[in-house]
């Protein structure tokens, strides 16, 4: 049974020993499973057998006791302890390497050990219950789950941060993204496909939001209008699966983690880019021009004049230059120069690229060659739009900067539950 469950009377479950107080007539140990801790006491006289097994076992062992549970008003775990009738050792622990304020490099060594700390095991209790939420509003809103591959010819966004691996004779791409998959699925008549699925990155960044494995929550929907529609539907699954979070961990978060899980109102605030310089020049009295990428002092300001301004934890930047956006994107007909484009941000991180796709063959391959892309490994992904394409768009997001943002945690190493990263490969 779990320890949580133990009421007077017959018992018999298991757990880790964390604590232990050998006196010299009596035995306290406290045993602990992921449900809760009790106390098991043993007065050596009567069970010197049991008593000798308590003294040979170290802290972190596992245990499985058999033995009667008894009111007790002054033991202060629940006013229950544990009379044991038999204890068997499960498992020996030799003594740990780490420590709760050991560095998160050295816990990322031993991440099995840095887990058990019940304040680590709750960000993937929540991140069980955000992802699992997410995925039912997709569900419920009749889109279709697809499994694809991570393996892929040719690079999905560009660039250079992609992982190149040996396939027998050739060569074969970490995906960066499922982009190509889930735009297929629109060319096959899917209408609305999410995919969870890793994805990769080749970025030597050594930042609080970057990881070369993350884990994309993508969603890809056709007849869209403009990026707008794409909008309203991420900014419902955020607000379902956070107040889902809210509901079943916000007191265990708010006491374990000392944060409040705010669930967010709805509509998100929007702000254009072409907004975005005027406010950033004007109000903000910042050196950039339009066109320009943000710096990182500018995002900063803009994300904390968008919060004070509107009160709300994320906003939408819509409309991207077209040219700082990836080849795919759909241009705005009466404004070329800018794009259908948007991201969302949260607190001050980016969580999700989004936009209208260009569904025109023809188009899309001016767009890559205008990118100065070699067009002739995409043809594969241009031949999806050959036979008859709705007008589509969707969006993508990094799962592990979501929960990072959420449970306020200092960086995305603590929101996976294995980090990769430039010089991380293990455990
Ligand atoms: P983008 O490249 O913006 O868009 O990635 C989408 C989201 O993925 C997360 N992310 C990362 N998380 C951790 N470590 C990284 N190195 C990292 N890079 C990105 C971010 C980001 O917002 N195909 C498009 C999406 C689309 O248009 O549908 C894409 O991949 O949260």
């Amino acid at each position: 049974m779990k320890i949580s469950e133990i009421k007077p009377g017959k018992v018999e479950f298991q757990g880790w020993i964390e604590n232990l107080r050998d006196k010299k007539n009596m035995q306290f140990v406290v045993i602990r499973d992921l449900s809760g801790k009790i106390q098991v006491t043993v007065v050596k006289a009567e069970h010197p057998e049991i008593a000798e097994i308590f003294s040979g076992a170290t802290l972190e062992s596992t245990v499985k006791i058999v033995g009667e549970a008894v009111a007790n008003e002054f033991v202060k775990l629940g006013g229950i302890e544990i009379i044991p009738e038999s204890v068997e050792l499960t498992s020996h622990a030799e003594a740990l390497p780490i420590a709760d304020d050991s560095s998160i490099d050295q816990r990322l060594d031993y991440r099995w050990i840095d887990l058990r700390n019940p304040a680590r095991t709750l960000i993937f209790q929540v991140e069980t219950t955000l992802n699992q939420a997410m995925r039912q509003w997709c569900i419920d809103h009749d889109f279709i789950e697809v499994h694809t591959p991570t393996l892929i010819g040719a690079s999905s966004e560009g660039g250079s941060d992609v992982f190149e691996v040996k396939y027998f004779e050739t060569k074969a791409y970490l995906i960066q993204s499922p982009q190509f998959y889930k735009q297929m699925a629109m060319a096959a008549g899917f209408e609305r496909v999410f995919i969870n699925t890793p994805v990769f990155r080749a970025e030597k960044s050594h930042t609080k939001k970057h990881a070369t494995e993350f884990s994309g929550f993508d969603v890809e929907m056709s007849y869209v209008e403009s990026q707008e529609d794409v909008m309203k539907v991420e900014e419902q699954i955020l607000t379902y699966a956070i107040s889902k979070v809210a509901e079943k961990h916000g007191a265990k978060v708010k006491e374990l983690l000392g944060v409040d899980i705010v669930v967010p109102k709805l509509p998100f605030p929007r702000i254009s880019m072409k907004e975005a310089y005027k406010v950033l020049r004007d109000e903000l009295h910042m050196n950039i021009k339009d066109g320009d990428d943000f710096n990182t002092e500018q995002e900063v300001a803009l994300c904390d004049y968008m919060e004070k301004k509107n009160g709300h934890q994320f906003f939408f930047v819509t409309e991207y230059p077209s040219d700082k956006r990836a080849f795919y994107t759909m241009a705005k007909p009466d404004d070329p120069a800018y794009s259908k484009s948007y991201d969302l941000y949260f607190k001050d991180v980016e969580i999700t690229s989004g936009a209208q796709r260009e569904h025109r063959p023809d188009v899309l391959r001016n767009q890559i060659v205008s990118r100065g892309i070699d067009p002739a490994p995409m043809n594969d992904y241009i031949n999806f739009f050959k036979n008859g394409c709705p007008p589509h768009g969707g969006f993508g997001l990094g799962l592990d900067r979501l929960i990072m943002l959420l449970l306020d945690l200092p960086s995305i190493k603590e929101a996976m539950y294995l980090f990769r990263g430039p010089d991380r490969l293990t455990p």
